[in-house]
C-alpha cells in the first residue's frame, strides 16, 4: 500500500559544458532520498533536467560556431548518458527547450500577467551573463557579481516586470510562520534579512537576444532564464494543461538546491507561485558545495573533478557512498582524493568488503554455504540483534532531516558491530569441537541475518552493492522492502555464493598518484588564427610551388634577421632570402627538401636578390621545415 506521495527536485543543470563531481552531488542525494521513499512504500516523483535558455549559453555557442539547440544537444546527451553511468533513477527529465515546456511556461506567464502582476517598464541595471542575474547598484558593489565574483555590465532595455514587491509581506510571513519551508536555518535567516531589506520589483524580460521563450504578449522579448527555468517543477508535472501529475504531486516536497540558487527559489519562485495562485513547495533545502583546495570548482579554471574518471576507477556506489558520507548537509566541504580514498578503503573495503567476504567464507566452509536457522540466543547476539533492528527507525529519523552521512553511519554501526561480533564468537575456534556445533550454527545465522539487514539499509544508496551482497547471500530472488528490517530471525536454506570482493582495498600511494595524473589541469585549449577569406581556384592556380633542395646557406652580410640560401630546383639554383636567422642555423637548413613560390616576383632585400620564398609552417613561436621527399624541381599542386 503507498504511504502516499513524495515529490523531490534537483536544480535543473545549464548545459554549459559537462557536469562535474559537484553537480553529481546535488543528483546522488536527491536519488538516494527517491530511492529511500521508494523503498518505503511511497510513490516517488523525482524530477530533474536541463536549463538550457538565456544569453550564457546562447554565447557559449556562438564561441563553439555552432547554433544554441546543437550545443545544448550534444551537452544533455552527455548529462543524461552521466545520470545512466551513475544510476540516477528520476522518472522524468525535463529540458527547458521542449515544446511541452515552453507552452506552459507562456500559460504560467499569462496567468500572472492576467493577474496584474507582470507590467512594463524599462530596466537600468547591473548583468551577471554567468550567473545570469540582474543586480542593484548595492549588491553589484565594486562592479562584482555578489554570487560569483565576475565583473557585472550595465544593461539597459524596455523589459516586463514582475511585482515582486508586492509579495514582500506574504513571504516574510511564509519565512516566519513556517520556519520548515526554507532550511537550513542559516539560509532562512538570510532570506528572512534579503526581504525585510525591501524586494524590488524584478525584470523578467529581455530583447537583447533571443535564445528564451517568447514572451506571449509581445514579440521581440524572451522570458527571463530564471522565470522560465523554476516554472520546470511544474510544466515537468502537466500544469495547466495536463494537470493529472500536477494533481497528483504538487507541491513538491522538497526543492533540493545549491546555496547560491536558494534566493531564487525561496523567493522568486513562491512569489511567481502566489501570483498565479497555487501551492507552494513543502520544502526548499540549500546544500553547501564541494569545495577545492584553492576555492570552488570552476570549469573555466581548469580546476574541477570529472565524475567519469573516478567511476572508471573505482565504480558508482564507491563514489555515491564518499558523496553522501563525507559532507554535512547544508556546509561546505573539501574535496581532496585522499580523503576519498581512505572513506572508500576504511569503510567499503574493510569494514563492509571484510564483513561480506567472510560471512560468506564461513558459511560456505563450516555448513557447506547453507544458511542456518536461528538458535538460541547466548553472549553478544542479544545486543546484535537489538542493534540491527533499531537500524531502521534511527536511519529514518536522520534521512528525515536530509542528514545523509548520518544514516550511512548508522548502518556503519551496525557494519562494525558485526564485524566484532565474528572476533567475539570466533566460529573457527567453535568449529574446532564438535560440542559447539550448535552454538556456531546459531553465530553463523546471526552473521547472515544482520549482513541482510545490511544489504536492505544500503539500498537507497548504493543498489548495486546491496544487490551483490543479496546475491552472495543467497537472496538474489527478492527486490529488498523497507519491512523486511522488523525482524531479524528470518533466514534459514537460502545458499550463499563467494563472489568477488565488493570492494578491493586500494593502494592509496599509488592511486593518489594515479589520480593525480589523471585530474591534471589539461592544457589550455591553442588558438589557432582565423581562416583567411576564401579564395577562387583561379586564384590559387596563379601560385608555382616547387620543391627545391638547399644547397648553401650563410648570414645575411647586412641583416641579422635574414639567411640567404642557395635552393636547387631541378635544372636552376636560386637564391632566396628568407627572414628565418632567428629560428635556425644555417647549417640546419642545409640538405633540407622545401616547397618554394617559385613565381613570386624576385625582390632585393638589403642589397640581396631574393628570387621565391620557402614555405615554413609557423606555430605563431618558432618555424618548422615543411619538408618533402620529393625530387627538387617537381611542382607541387
Ligand atoms: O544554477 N558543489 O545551474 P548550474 C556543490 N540552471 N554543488 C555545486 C557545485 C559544487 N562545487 N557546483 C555547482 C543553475 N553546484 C540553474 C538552476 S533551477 C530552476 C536552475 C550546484 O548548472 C549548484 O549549487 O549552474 C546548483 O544547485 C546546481 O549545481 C546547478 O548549477
Amino acid at each position: 500500500m503507498s504511504k502516499g506521495t513524495y515529490y523531490i527536485t534537483t536544480p535543473i543543470y545549464y548545459p554549459s559544458s559537462n557536469l562535474h563531481i559537484g553537480h553529481t552531488y546535488c543528483t546522488v542525494m536527491a536519488d538516494a532520498m527517491a530511492r529511500f521513499k521508494r523503498l518505503q512504500g511511497y510513490d516517488v516523483m523525482f524530477l530533474t533536467g536541463t536549463d538550457e535558455h538565456g544569453q550564457k549559453i546562447q554565447k557559449v555557442a556562438a564561441e563553439r560556431g555552432i547554433t544554441p539547440i546543437q550545443h545544448v544537444d550534444e551537452i544533455v546527451g552527455g548529462i543524461k548518458e552521466l545520470w545512466k553511468t551513475m544510476e540516477i533513477s528520476y522518472d522524468d527529465f525535463i529540458r527547458t527547450t521542449e515544446e511541452r515546456h515552453i507552452k506552459r511556461v507562456q500559460a504560467l506567464f499569462m496567468k500572472m500577467y492576467e493577474k496584474g502582476d507582470i507590467y512594463k517598464g524599462e530596466y537600468e541595471g547591473w548583468y551577471c551573463t554567468p550567473c545570469e542575474a540582474f543586480w542593484t547598484e548595492t549588491q553589484a558593489a565594486e562592479g562584482k557579481c555578489p554570487d560569483c565574483g565576475r565583473p557585472v555590465e550595465k544593461a539597459r532595455e524596455s523589459a516586463y516586470f514582475f511585482r515582486l514587491s508586492k509579495y514582500q509581506d506574504a513571504l516574510i510571513e511564509l519565512f516566519e510562520s513556517n520556519p520548515e519551508f526554507l532550511q537550513p536555518d542559516s539560509r532562512r535567516n538570510e532570506m528572512l534579512s534579503f526581504a525585510r531589506q525591501g524586494l524590488s520589483d524584478l525584470c523578467i524580460s529581455r530583447s537583447s537576444f533571443d535564445w528564451g521563450i517568447p514572451v506571449p504578449v509581445e514579440e521581440g522579448h524572451v522570458i527571463y532564464v530564471w522565470l522560465d527555468a523554476l516554472s520546470n517543477y511544474i510544466t515537468a508535472l502537466g500544469y495547466p494543461d495536463e494537470p493529472e501529475k500536477y494533481d497528483k504531486y504538487w507541491p513538491a516536497d522538497v526543492h533540493l538546491v545549491g546555496k547560491e540558487i536558494v534566493r531564487f527559489h525561496s523567493i522568486i519562485w513562491p512569489a511567481m507561485l502566489m501570483s498565479a495562485e497555487l501551492p507552494l513547495p513543502k520544502k526548499v533545502l540549500g546544500h553547501g558545495w564541494i569545495l577545492l583546495e584553492g576555492g570552488k570548482m570552476s570549469k573555466s579554471r581548469g580546476n574541477v573533478v570529472d565524475p567519469v574518471k573516478l567511476i572508471e576507477r573505482y565504480g558508482v556506489d564507491a563514489l555515491k557512498y564518499f558523496l553522501l558520507r563525507e559532507y554535512t548537509f547544508g556546509q561546505d566541504g573539501l574535496y581532496t582524493n585522499e580523503v576519498m580514498l581512505n572513506r572508500m578503503n576504511f569503510d567499503l573495503a574493510n569494514d563492509l568488503g571484510n564483513l561480506v567476504s567472510r560471512t560468506v567464507s564461513m558459511i560456505e566452509k563450516y555448513n557447506g554455504g547453507i544458511v542456518p536457522p536461528a538458535g538460541p540466543e547466548e553472549g553478544p547476539d542479544a545486543e546484535l540483534k537489538e542493534l540491527a533492528l533499531a537500524a531502521a527507525g534511527k536511519v529514518e529519523a536522520h534521512m528525515d532531516k536530509f542528514s545523509f552521512s548520518l544514516a550511512l553511519e548508522e548502518i556503519w554501526i551496525l557494519i562494525r558491530r558485526t564485524n566484532k561480533y565474528i572476533d567475539e564468537t570466533a566460529p573457527w575456534a567453535l568449529a574446532k569441537d564438535e560440542a559447539s556445533r550448535d552454538r556456531l550454527m546459531t553465530v553463523l545465522h546471526n552473521l547472515a541475518e544482520s549482513l541482510r539487514m545490511v544489504s536492505v539499509l544500503l539500498f537507497p544508496f548504493m543498489k548495486t552493492t546491496s544487490g551483490k551482497i543479496r546475491k552472495q547471500l543467497g537472496l538474489w530472488f527478492a527486490e529488498p522492502e523497507w519491512a523486511d528490517l522488523k525482524a531479524f530471525d528470518v533466514m534459514n536454506g537460502e545458499e550463499v555464493k563467494k563472489g568477488e570482493a565488493i570492494f578491493p582495498r586500494l593502494d592509496v600511494e599509488a592511486e593518489l598518484a594515479a589520480l593525480e595524473a589523471l585530474n591534471a589541469p589539461a592544457e589550455p585549449e591553442k588558438e589557432y588564427p582565423p581562416i583567411k577569406d576564401e579564395i577562387e581556384y583561379d586564384d590559387f592556380a596563379k601560385l608555382d610551388l616547387r620543391v627545391g633542395e638547399i644547397l648553401s646557406c650563410e648570414k645575411h652580410p647586412k641583416a641579422d634577421k635574414l639567411l640567404v640560401l642557395q635552393v636547387k630546383m631541378g635544372n636552376e639554383v636560386r637564391q632566396i632570402v628568407s627572414g628565418i636567422a632567428e629560428h635556425f642555423k644555417p647549417e640546419e637548413t642545409v640538405g633540407k627538401k622545401v616547397v618554394i613560390v617559385a613565381n613570386l616576383k624576385p625582390r632585393m632585400l638589403r642589397g640581396q636578390e631574393s628570387k621565391g620564398m620557402i614555405l615554413f609552417a609557423d606555430n605563431g613561436d618558432s618555424l618548422a621545415f615543411v619538408s618533402t621527399d620529393a625530387a627538387d624541381g617537381e611542382t607541387v599542386s
